[in-house]
């Protein structure tokens, strides 16, 4: 039987296990920085690696792919900027649909364009509510998608718009407050949108500590996301781990 990563997330979710991904942008990481953070996060309590940027200035994608299968036992998950983003060589591609926002290239034209390559990459395909959560700077994402994110305070709407998800039938739902956002995603938010749909809770953007990162659990995330305070402080890792650890005893 081939091995499914949402299967497993869906069974880790009946369980209440909380899950940490370290999301590593290969523009922002060097060969050896990358290679250190694949060995570190083997030991420890990590579940994934994400891989993707709303921007691609290198051409490190694959390179950065491959240095983490060879280096490191955890799952390849790509999280695409846009459709450049495809390596083979991954377990899964997140297939985001930016639902929070109203252009149709980033709810379906680039889904089109990548679909062949897609279906000939083996690649599991998961498809996932991405929704843009407005935490207080303008974002990478909402420049490159050109979208309007979704208020802060505006839980309803965000509500609303991953039960719409869960009904499109998507697997996952990702509340996405923007890489190095000033705030995380705030805890009300995802207490409202983790009560209301089945399908596991991701977010990400801004949790730069242990203290955010335990809020962002107890909220109700079944899965958390860090980039940004890693790839400046490799050594927090130790530490958001632990964090982790403590939810799943
Ligand atoms: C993943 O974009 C986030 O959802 C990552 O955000 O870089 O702020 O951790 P940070």
């Amino acid at each position: 039987m081939n091995y499914s990563w949402i299967d497993k997330i869906k069974k880790q979710k009946i369980k209440h296990k909380k899950s940490l991904i370290v999301l590593l942008d290969p523009d922002k990481l060097d060969e050896a920085s990358t290679i250190a953070m694949a060995k570190a996060a083997d030991y420890h309590a990590i579940e994934a690696f994400f891989v993707g940027g709303s921007l691609m200035s290198s051409n490190r994608f694959e390179q950065t792919v491959s240095l983490l299968k060879a280096h490191s036992k955890l799952p390849i998950i790509i999280f695409p900027g846009n459709y450049l983003q495809i390596s083979a060589q991954a377990d899964a591609l997140l297939l985001l649909s930016l639902l929070s926002g109203r252009n149709p290239e980033f709810l379906i034209g680039q889904h089109v364009v990548a679909a062949p390559y897609l279906k000939r990459s083996g690649l599991e395909i998961i498809p996932t509510a991405y929704l843009l959560i407005d935490c207080g700077t303008p974002t990478s994402v909402s420049y490159m998608s050109q979208t309007q994110p979704i208020p802060y305070e505006k839980n309803d709407i965000a509500v609303a718009t991953a039960v719409a998800g869960e009904m499109m039938g998507m697997q996952l739902a990702y509340l996405e407050g923007g890489s190095g956002a000033i705030r995380a995603v705030p805890d009300d938010m995802i207490r409202a949108v983790s009560q209301a749909i089945d399908i596991p809770l991701i977010v990400g953007g801004g949790i730069r500590d242990i203290k955010q990162l335990e809020q962002v659990f107890k909220a109700g995330a079944d899965i958390a996301v860090v980039g940004t305070s890693l790839e400046k402080k490799p050594d927090l890792l130790s530490d958001l781990s632990k964090i982790t650890n403590t939810f799943n005893r």
